[in-house]
């Protein structure tokens, strides 16, 4: 008899930076075998995959149809797009796609809040992550956030994991199971890779599937999906008074907090400053309760949380102007919510306005009007600093500069007592910085300098 060599179907890890380096750790610890392959010659990661699984195949370079073809599964990453043609035609052969998110929904017994939207995902589950060890609850924070989901399989089980999730990675998974889950906002983001918002929100939807509970943003109509009967709904809203469990309510001595119309805190003991963030705690009390947290240890939270840094961050202030670094602001919503949110504070002054940077494609013409109304002028830098011009300048003033250190340069000599200098750019920062991190860290360096 004669036996025919079958060569044995390979797992295929598409992407190698953080999600691809924990995939290929989790497969590892699984003794799967597996290839990793990345576009990029010299992808991030290379050396510490050769190091931990110094067996592993890896190809670099355009994707090799074969390998995709011959794949027992692929596991792609969130920076990877799936319309690829050759992952597409993978798939048309019958190879199943999947991603970290999804092969962590499915290892784990604890229960899970996932939190999505196009802006705030990051302070939010910030926040609930606080407010669950404020209770005393074992609990693992990680997703889009930083940390690769996987790596939380290679510690001992947490009690709860609460997961901030892109559209990228919500892609890739099917049936996600959340406890309790949220997309928090809508508005138009990463056009580069979708292609219209109905593909970007259709993304972003799939955080409910299976769910046990939601919180859904009455405010924004985006949010609010067809339910199945048995999905338990929390609702939170910015509209004074409204029907919302979590609202705001307006008393006379002010506006609080509110949980079924009565009141638990005033706005005014948070530490973070803004309408959109007291949407975003409202949001984080209703994620909390749905899954058992208690009022009172959540309340305590959000009297202390500082917020996040580069999100409408205080930087500094000199001759009576407030500088804010808000470099995370990287689309054309974060931006609204960051102008409108300190513009509505700011009393007489105005803000300076620093934006640029990538635009993925982006509509600018929603800045317009906010522009108009809180913006004295937009010093405008980055690859796309001429499209953001053409989108506002019959609304408001601009100037176009050559750096980040130019534009605060400039803000310096126009800004007045009374007016702040914000830098939320609306823009992704690759064409000049490393990451957002690394943008607003030249800035306040920039402000610092000049004081
Ligand atoms: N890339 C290639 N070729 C490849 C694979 C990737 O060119 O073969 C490029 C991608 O186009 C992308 C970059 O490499 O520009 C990184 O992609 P990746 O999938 O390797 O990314 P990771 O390092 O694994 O990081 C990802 C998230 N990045 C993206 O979704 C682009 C990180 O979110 C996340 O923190 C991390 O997983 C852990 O879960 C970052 C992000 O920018 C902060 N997210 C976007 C956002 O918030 O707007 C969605
Ligand atoms: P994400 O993780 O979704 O990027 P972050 O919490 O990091 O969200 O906040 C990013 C930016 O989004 C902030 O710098 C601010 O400009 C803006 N932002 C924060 N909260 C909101 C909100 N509720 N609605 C709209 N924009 C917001």
């Amino acid at each position: 008899m004669q036996t025919q060599q079958v060569a044995q179907k390979m797992k295929v890890v598409i992407g190698l930076g953080k999600t691809g380096l924990s995939c290929a750790r989790y497969l590892a610890s699984r003794n799967e075998k597996f290839k990793v392959l990345d576009t990029r010659k010299n992808p991030p990661g290379l050396q510490q995959l050769k190091a931990e699984c110094p067996a592993v195949e890896i190809e670099l370079g355009e994707f090799n149809a074969q390998t995709l073809n011959n794949a027992a599964q692929l596991i792609v990453s969130p920076g990877v797009d799936q319309k690829m043609p050759v992952i597409q035609s993978a798939i048309k052969q019958g190879v199943q796609v999947t991603g970290d998110v999804d092969i962590f929904a499915r290892s784990i017994t604890a229960p899970m809040i996932a939190i999505t939207g196009s802006n705030a995902k990051s302070t939010v589950t910030t926040l609930v992550g606080e407010m669950a060890k404020a209770e005393g609850i074992d609990v693992a924070v990680a997703g889009n956030i930083g940390l690769p989901v996987l790596d939380l399989l290679q510690q001992p089980p947490s009690s709860l994991y609460v997961l901030e999730l892109s559209s990228f990675q919500l892609e890739t998974t099917s049936n996600l199971g959340a406890e309790v889950a949220t997309v928090l906002n809508l508005s138009l983001d990463h056009m580069d890779r979708y292609d219209s918002m109905e593909d970007y929100r259709n993304a972003k939807l799939r955080i409910y599937q299976n769910c046990q509970q939601a919180v859904i943003n009455d405010d924004d109509l985006l949010c609010q999906p067809e339910f199945p009967a048995n999905v338990r709904q929390w609702h939170f809203s910015l509209v004074e008074n409204s029907a919302a469990e979590f609202s705001l309510l307006k008393l006379d001595d002010g506006q609080y907090l509110g949980f079924n119309q009565q009141p638990l805190m005033p706005v005014a003991q948070m530490k973070i400053v803004g309408k959109h963030n007291i949407a975003n705690a409202l949001a984080a009390l209703a994620l909390g309760h749905a899954a058992g947290f208690s009022i009172k240890f959540m309340l305590a939270t959000l009297k202390k949380f500082p917020g996040l840094p580069h999100r409408c961050q205080w930087v500094a202030q000199s001759k009576g102007v407030d500088w804010y670094n808000d470099s995370k602001g990287t689309n054309v919503g974060a931006c609204i919510a960051a102008v409108t949110g300190l513009g509505s504070d700011l009393g007489k002054g105005k803000i300076i306005l620093l934006a640029g940077g990538q635009g993925k494609g982006a509509d600018f013409a929603p800045l317009a009007y906010p522009l108009s109304t809180y913006v004295k002028l937009v010093i405008l830098f980055g690859e796309d600093a001429a499209l953001i011009d053409q989108a506002v300048n019959s609304s408001v003033m601009t100037i176009m500069v050559g750096s980040l250190e130019e534009a605060v340069s400039i803000a310096e000599k126009k800004a007045i007592s009374g007016d702040a200098v914000l830098l939320s750019p609306a823009c992704a920062s690759f064409d000049m910085f490393s990451d957002y991190e690394e943008r607003g860290e030249a800035f306040i360096h920039h402000v610092g300098e000049l004081h």
